[in-house]
């Protein structure tokens, strides 16, 4: 076992191997700014404590979850301990604000000497992405989940870095099949390590309503009863949607819930004949489009007393700034139609306390101050997302030629079918190959939130599938949405990518390995 052991690790391991270091620019998304100090190493000491900023639940947060990783693979107890202003112990060190100011929103400073690691920050997401960053420094080791013989060490340097973009998204539509909570754990797992920060829970759509409405109860029993092609249906309780969400937080992710309409909507129509315009509910839909009976009535004051209800039960669960109320694909409508339906829902998600995000079909309809768009294509209300980025609003480029993961990689990708097609292929070179600043001519960079990777789910049967075709593209779109513009290069990006194969293994995230990279 200890041959095996050991000849993963070295395969997985630098030309500088023997010293027993990963080194400092093996990491993804690419850091600001990295300095190595040549011969100097820092060894996790069997003894050996974590310090977090005394009173501050965000510290403790960071270190817990450090901590909490690295105990099983050390076999180390690394308590956590309060820090206090003047000290500086020897060991794994978590300092929000103080001496070490870094003053970039979400930025950090990772300093490693031979007598501390130390992450400072000036927020809670700074803290947790110098986190990130330390993972992917300790040996590919530290990812297994059994105890493994040390030494654990870090190369000395300093590494300071800060993103390039606030929003770093990732859409997983657990609507169209139901992705039990556990998986939706895991998939947090993995996007967590690499600086995401927003994971998009596309909720609802025709094949199913997956969330628990305690006012309207059979939304979940009829409409989360199944799912595209008749299978994986089923729902999140509240609790379990709220387990998911500080689980998200708790490693620097924040949940944003959507909710559809007006189209998309069969899963609600099914459930409740007086959303009907006619009355009558219609079977729940299973087909693989779009159901052609998914629009909600827009005349029907029942319509929006019942998105007042969900969309109350939501934002009470939903600790983050954002509701996604959808939009997409509502060709059918007139733009008075939109904007009156899309001016409702607007108002029900400010009365609730959140911020509108939506696709952008809803675009020409917000007050573009106070909303999201995210962008999807070109050459749908265009110029509406532009004037919002004009007006001050933001917009996250979600392009489905590049950053749909649900695209298959090639056309025999692969041989069963997993995986759309309708935006082409995309390969991993071409998930990579984008600049969100291109996508919409016109579109001010400045009014750029970020990016997002959606994984629309007609064609994934579960977590393996889901991880199959969401890495490693995942890992294009948040180097795109992380590290400076400079530095984009797919020949200096894609040694850095394979060096992640192998910590994925580890993991058991079930990652494709396409022959674009070369993994080790
Ligand atoms: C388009 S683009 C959709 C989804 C589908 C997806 C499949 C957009 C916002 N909507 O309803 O699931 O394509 O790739």
């Amino acid at each position: 076992v200890t041959a095996i052991l050991s000849t993963a690790t070295a395969s997985a391991g630098s030309p500088s191997g023997a010293s027993g270091t990963e080194p400092l620019d093996r990491i993804v998304p690419q850091p600001a700014e990295v300095r190595t100090t040549p011969g100097v190493a820092f060894d996790l000491d069997p003894d050996g404590a974590l310090y977090a900023t005394a009173g501050s639940g965000d510290a403790k947060a960071a270190a817990d979850f450090l901590a909490g990783l690295l105990r099983k693979p050390t076999g180390y107890a690394l308590p956590v301990r309060g820090l206090s202003a003047s000290a500086k112990p020897a060991g794994i060190v978590l300092a929000l604000g103080g001496a070490n100011s870094v003053t970039k929103p979400e930025g950090y400073q990772l300093q490693v000497t031979s007598r501390a690691v130390t992450i400072s920050a000036d927020d809670r997401q700074g803290l947790f992405n110098g986190v990130a960053t330390l993972r992917q420094l300790l040996p590919v080791k530290a990812d297994r989940q059994e105890r493994m013989p040390g030494p654990w060490r870090i190369r000395g340097g300093v590494i300071s870095d800060a993103p390039r973009y606030a929003y770093r998204g990732a859409l997983l539509d657990v609507a169209r099949h139901h992705l039990p909570d556990a998986d939706v754990k895991k998939y947090i797992d993995t996007i967590a390590r690499y600086k995401i920060n927003y994971l998009h829970m596309h909720l609802i759509d025709d094949q199913g309503w997956r969330l628990q409405i305690k006012s309207w109860p059979e939304l979940t029993t009829i409409g989360g009863s199944t799912g595209t092609g008749g299978i994986l249906g089923g729902f999140y309780t509240q609790e379990q949607y709220k387990s998911i969400v500080d689980y998200a937080y708790a490693r620097g992710v924040t949940v944003i819930p959507e909710i559809e309409g007006p189209i998309h909507m069969h899963s609600a129509l099914a459930s409740y004949a007086e959303l009907n315009c006619d009355g009558k509910a219609p079977e729940p839909y299973t087909g693989w489009l779009n159901s052609e009976d998914g629009r909600l009535c827009l005349d029907s004051p029942v319509t929006y007393e019942f998105l007042d209800d969900v969309i109350g039960e939501i934002a009470a669960l939903t600790p983050g700034p954002y509701i996604h109320i959808g939009g997409d694909e509502a060709h059918d409508l007139s733009q008075a139609e939109l904007d009156g339906h899309f001016e409702k829902v607007a108002k029900l998600v400010e009365k609730h306390g959140k911020k509108v995000f939506g696709w952008q079909e809803a675009a020409g309809s917000f007050d573009p101050a106070t909303t999201m768009t995210e962008f999807w294509t070109t050459g749908i209300n265009d110029e509406q997302v532009i004037a919002a980025g004009k007006a001050g609003g933001k917009v996250v480029m979600a392009p489905a030629t590049n950053a749909y993961v649900d695209m298959k990689y090639t056309e025999s990708y692969p041989e069963y079918p997993v995986g759309n097609a309708w935006a082409g292929t995309t390969t991993v070179a071409d998930s990579y190959d984008w600049k969100p600043e291109e996508q919409l001519a016109g579109l001010p960079a400045n009014s750029i939130a970020g990016v997002e990777a959606a994984l629309f789910t007609e064609t994934v049967f579960g977590i393996n599938q889901a991880e199959n075709l969401a890495f490693p593209r995942m890992l294009s779109i948040a180097e795109i949405g992380w590290a400076k513009a400079s530095t984009h290069d797919w020949d200096t990006f894609k040694p850095r990518l394979a060096a992640q194969g192998p910590r994925l293994r580890e993991s058991r995230v079930n990652y494709y390995p396409s022959p674009d990279v070369p993994w080790p």
